[in-house]
């Protein structure tokens, strides 16, 4: 497989790749652009993977485009995490530190010369990209896409939307460290659309880029939307918007109604880091089919349901987790079934419904927080001797975390507080922390997850 980067300026030079505000940026440029990357990584940084801060900027698609092209794997770090939560990913990477490096300019590298034209070739089973994701325990599994895994998932994503010969441009307001974003910008230069990047997500121009027609496709998380939603008030989505891709956790129904009332043709899906995004999706205008479900599978992907959990057999799924052959060993079965977590069911026509748990994932605005993680930070306070974490329903962001802690002292609860905040993401920190003498538990012994989640629902936020 040749350079998708290089072939696509190769076929549609003049054409714009990227934008970004004002700028613009086609691929001929985005492709020189990168090539200076890639030569300074050639010469100076012989580490076969390189590590992003992966924020939603021009930077990190031309470091990207460029550090696969000198032959890299590029790993995506999420910019919201805290320096402590980084800094052993950072590490397992086997790099010394994120990119840009320091000693880079953009100055000293424009001359042509520096140039390589002999790049390295992408198999497809080369590995491409490594995203963190957390199982239930343990660290996070550092999850690595091949080339073939993103070109599968391009395709598929295609063959549901349908092919267009001027294909409309994308509005890239999820983030690049997640495969929503990641998928998009793979998109981009296998179809040749332009993407436009957001910094961050703001719904009065995402609504703006869709609304002129200067867009035509979104991917959004359901807190996203109903933020457009609200910001579009009573004005209704034109013909040009193709497609809202609409994912990356449950939706309530009612929400995705009212964006079809408003003229917007939602594509719901499901898919996790693992399946190089959506793997399951409506077809375009058959969701009345199965109001409930998340969709039918792509092409090239099969399911099955085993012990109530959905299993996957599709050429996205990932190759693997780096250094980890417990959780691979875990994730697969012997004849090459990649086991979800989720708790799912298809119907006689094959519509997959995913159950959300949120005691075991929580998802907060597309954001996951997984509740050991959590508690196990909280049991480090003093005084805390036992922590459980679970996720109770929030308007704005689907579920939020909240903490009931046992603890036979007087604990804090403003310290407690801070302690979260400096140790982890935003999207982590409990909203509630409740101090108890004891935790409710059921028979077994086990807490009662779902007592907990009750008495927290009712409890006062902090802070
Ligand atoms: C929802 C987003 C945009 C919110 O961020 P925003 O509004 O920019 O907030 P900030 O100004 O940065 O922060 C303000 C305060 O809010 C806190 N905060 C930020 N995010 C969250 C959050 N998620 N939950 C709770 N709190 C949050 C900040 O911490 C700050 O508070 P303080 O000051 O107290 O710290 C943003 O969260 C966002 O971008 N979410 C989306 C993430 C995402 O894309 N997830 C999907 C992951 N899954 C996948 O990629 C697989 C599925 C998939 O591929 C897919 C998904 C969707 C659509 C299509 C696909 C596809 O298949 O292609
Ligand atoms: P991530 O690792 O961030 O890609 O999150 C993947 C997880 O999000 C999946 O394993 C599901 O638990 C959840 N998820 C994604 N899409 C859906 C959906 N349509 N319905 C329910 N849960 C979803
Ligand atoms: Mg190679
Ligand atoms: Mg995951
Ligand atoms: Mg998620």
């Amino acid at each position: 497989m040749h350079n998708w980067l290089l072939r696509r300026a190769q076929l549609t030079p003049e054409q714009i790749a990227l934008v970004e505000g004002v700028r613009s940026w086609t691929w001929a440029d985005v492709a020189e652009l990168a090539q200076r990357r890639a030569s300074w990584l050639h010469t100076q940084y012989p580490a076969p993977r390189v590590a992003l801060q992966a924020t939603n900027s021009v930077e990190t698609v031309l470091w990207l485009w460029g550090a696969l092209t000198a032959g890299k794997t590029v790993a995506l770090l999420n910019p919201r995490l805290s320096d402590g939560e980084l800094a052993p990913l950072v590490s397992r990477m086997g790099v010394e530190a994120a990119l840009p490096p320091l000693t880079w300019s953009e100055s000293t590298h424009s001359a042509k010369s520096k140039v390589n034209p002999e790049w390295p070739t992408w198999e497809l089973d080369d590995h491409a990209t490594i995203m963190f994701t957390s199982g239930t325990t343990g660290a996070p599994k550092a999850v690595i896409h091949s080339f073939g895994n993103h070109w599968a998932s391009a395709t598929a994503s295609a063959l549901n939307l349908g092919i267009e010969r001027d294909p409309a441009a994308w509005v890239c307001a999820v983030p690049l460290c997640h495969v929503s974003g990641l998928s998009m910008l793979i998109k981009s230069v296998l179809y040749g659309s332009t993407l436009h990047l957001l910094p961050r997500f703001d719904a009065g121009i995402a609504n703006r880029l869709l609304l002129t027609g200067e867009a035509g496709y979104i991917s959004v998380v359901p807190t996203m939307l109903k933020a457009m939603l609200k910001d579009l008030g009573h004005r209704q989505y034109p013909g040009s918007l193709r497609a809202l891709l609409l994912g990356g956790s449950d939706v309530d129904p009612t929400l995705i109604a009212a964006a079809e009332a408003v003229g917007a043709p939602v594509i719901y899906s499901y898919g996790m880091t693992e399946t190089a995004s959506q793997i399951v999706a409506f077809p375009p205008g058959r969701r009345q089919e199965a109001p409930g479900a998340s969709g039918l599978p792509l092409f090239s992907t099969e399911v099955r349901v085993r012990d109530e959990r959905l299993e996957v057999r599709s050429p996205t799924v990932c190759v693997g987790f780096l250094d980890d052959p417990c959780a691979y060993a875990a994730a697969w079965t012997q004849d090459g079934w990649f086991r979800t977590n989720d708790v799912a069911t298809i119907d006689a026509h094959g519509f997959v419904t995913v159950h959300a748990r949120s005691t075991e994932l929580i998802i907060s605005g597309g954001e996951n927080v997984y509740p050991s993680e959590v508690a196990a930070v909280l049991r480090t306070f003093p005084g805390v001797t036992e922590a459980v974490v679970v996720g109770i329903p929030d308007d704005r962001w689907g579920h939020v975390p909240a903490a009931m802690m046992a603890s036979r002292e007087v604990v804090d609860v403003d310290r407690l507080h801070r302690h979260c905040q400096a140790r982890m993401a935003g999207f982590k920190v409990p909203r509630k922390l409740l101090l108890v003498d004891e935790l409710p538990r059921l028979v077994s012994g086990k807490p009662d997850l779902l007592r907990i989640q009750r008495e927290l629902s009712v409890h006062a936020d902090v802070g």
